[in-house]
């Protein structure tokens, strides 16, 4: 007789417990001295990494996303840490393509308990940042850690990439990749964005937030619509850091999505 073997599976809720309250999820993310530059992002303030965990800390964040860099040489541990392990500057252009810059094993002595990666979908070069991803999300997942999927269409076929179809997309190609949690653009309206959070099945779906908005209602109003929509969260960056107060700008986020 056969015996079959079945193995305990650990699911994407246990993994991505480390960064949940109540099941959902505030990420800061700092990453765009990588991907922008210091001068196009940051001011006398908010280049300084130390100010951004002490908003992480203050502001009741449940997530920190450093590049291995940063996260070396500032993070000491009390918001969760994910690292970041592909990135690109901003500066060559053409095709977007960013490749893996630190391992799963160096995220894990540093401290991350999860690690990210950017995948373009459209670009010429998808089908490295797919096979890179497949390979990091085993490793991953073998060490117990989850994997955040920043999921940008990106390239010369991508006319629009908030298009409800091109979000959906993007959530859905998350899922099919494996990864725990898909980091996606806004859509633009609840509806379309509940198909979007729909297609991702089991992956948690958190809004990438974007250049600063015209003002902290349009922000605030766009991440009601996400959560109304039955998102997990934000990963959001210069919403937050760039606002004059940014623990107040958290506090009014952690109302909408803790309900507090
Ligand atoms: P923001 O909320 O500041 O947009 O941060 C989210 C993020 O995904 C960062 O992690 C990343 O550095 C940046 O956006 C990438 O921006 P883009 O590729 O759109 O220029």
């Amino acid at each position: 007789m056969v015996k079959k073997m079945v193995k305990s599976k650990v699911g994407v809720s246990s993994r991505m417990a480390p960064f949940l309250k109540n099941g959902k999820g505030i990420i800061l993310a700092y990453d765009q001295g990588l991907e922008h530059g210091p001068s196009k992002d940051f001011n006398e303030k908010n280049v300084d990494p130390e100010q951004i965990i002490e908003i992480a800390e203050k502001g009741g964040f449940t997530g920190l996303v450093f590049q291995k860099g940063v996260a070396e040489n500032y993070y000491h541990g009390k918001v969760p840490l994910i690292l970041k392990l592909n990135g690109k500057t901003s500066l060559p252009g053409g095709e977007p393509i960013a490749r893996q810059i630190c391992s799963v094993k160096q995220a894990i002595e540093i401290g991350a308990k999860g690690v990210g990666y950017t995948i373009y979908p459209g670009s010429a070069f998808e089908h490295e940042m797919l096979a890179e991803f497949g390979k990091i999300q085993e490793e991953a997942h073998h060490a117990g850690l989850p994997v955040l999927a920043w999921v940008y269409p990106r390239g010369a076929t991508i006319k629009n990439d908030t298009a409800p179809e091109i979000v959906s997309y993007a959530a859905r190609v998350g899922l099919e990749a494996g990864a725990d949690a898909v980091k996606i653009k806004y859509s633009g309206d609840r509806q379309s964005f509940s198909w979007a959070v729909k297609a991702a099945g089991k992956a948690r779906i958190f809004m990438s937030g974007g250049p600063k908005a015209p003002t902290d209602e349009d922000f605030l109003n766009q991440v009601r619509g996400v959560m109304e929509a039955g998102a997990t969260g934000i990963a959001v960056g210069r919403n937050v850091w760039q606002n004059d107060d940014p623990l107040r700008m958290a506090s009014a986020l952690r109302k909408i999505i803790f309900g507090e």
